[in-house]
């Protein structure tokens, strides 16, 4: 009954009539509720407004799906119903990931990535994938529950610059390390740039399990990818002139 009445409450709302803030905030609560078709509505509406892909996704969608967590955390939501919020997310980001894309610019390098083996949750790394393709990388997503045989076959594959990987949970997080050792091991780490991420890292244990950087967020991982390219470039460059001299 109460489900009911929260329904018909929403189909009331007229998104277009609200301000800004009033309809991000609507956003957060439709997101907390899983309702896909409102997200796809206020996503359109704010675009319309012209406010930028990139803020649309920050400020409406990744800002609402923090609140899940929270609840979530807080046993007051549950899998179910977060699957629903992680599916009305995903919708949002449908639309923004063509926008985010648009570049044209030529490929900035090559990117394997994906999100460590025992671990499904993927919104962070897609949200990763997307901003680094709109930044001009190439991107391979291996998806979820990556194991090191399958990071160890991409890499084979692809030859890629760098290796991304996801974690999100405290128990999925030490894998990392077992992808790193195991480069290691095959002599194959210094091939690769290898950024780590996920909301339970921190830079202490990016260093720790052998990274060369742990990344914030999607912006952060944009930028340091470029910068890593960069100074991959230079090292070339630089081994061009001395040998050339
Ligand atoms: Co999960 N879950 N979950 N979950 N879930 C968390 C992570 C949790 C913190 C919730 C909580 O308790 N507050 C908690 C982990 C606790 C811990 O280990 N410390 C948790 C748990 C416990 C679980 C289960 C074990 C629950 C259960 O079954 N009892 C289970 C585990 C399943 C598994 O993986 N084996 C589980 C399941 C699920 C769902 C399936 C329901 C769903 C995932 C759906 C999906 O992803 N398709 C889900 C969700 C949605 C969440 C929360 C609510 C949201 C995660 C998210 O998408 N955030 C999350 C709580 C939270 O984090 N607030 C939670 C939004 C996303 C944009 O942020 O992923 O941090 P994030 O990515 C950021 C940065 O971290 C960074 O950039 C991204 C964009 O800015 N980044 C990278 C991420 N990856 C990167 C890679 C890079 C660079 C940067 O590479 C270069």
């Amino acid at each position: 009954m109460t489900e009911d009445k929260d329904k018909n409450q929403d189909e009331d709302i007229d998104l277009k009539a609200l301000s800004d803030q009033e309809l991000v905030e609507q956003m957060w609560d439709d997101l907390y509720d899983g309702l896909q078709e409102p997200i796809l509505e206020g996503t359109n509406i704010l675009l319309e407004r012209k406010w930028l892909p990139y803020d649309v996704l920050t400020k409406a969608l990744i800002e609402g799906m923090r609140i899940v967590g929270i609840d979530f955390r807080d046993g007051i939501l549950f899998v179910p119903e977060v699957l629903m919020s992680a599916g009305a997310m995903k919708a949002g980001m449908a639309i923004l990931k063509p926008l985010l894309a648009e570049t044209g610019a030529p490929s900035l390098g090559k990117i394997v990535i994906g999100t460590v083996k025992g671990d499904i949750h993927d919104i962070g790394k897609n949200l990763v994938s997307m901003m680094l393709e709109g930044a001009g990388f190439e991107i391979i997503d291996l998806g979820v529950n990556v194991s090191v045989e399958t990071y160890l076959e991409a890499l084979e594959k692809h030859q890629p610059d760098i290796l991304g990987m996801s974690a999100l949970l405290t128990t999925t997080m030490p894998y990392m390390k077992v992808v790193i050792d195991t480069l290691k091991e095959k002599n194959l780490r210094d091939d690769y740039i290898v950024l780590v991420g996920g909301a339970p890292l921190n830079e202490e244990f990016g260093k720790a399990v052998g990274a060369d950087s742990y990344c914030r967020d999607a912006a952060v991982a944009v930028e340091t990818a470029k910068d890593f390219m960069k100074r991959k470039h230079n090292i070339k460059a630089g081994a061009g002139k001395a040998s050339a001299s």
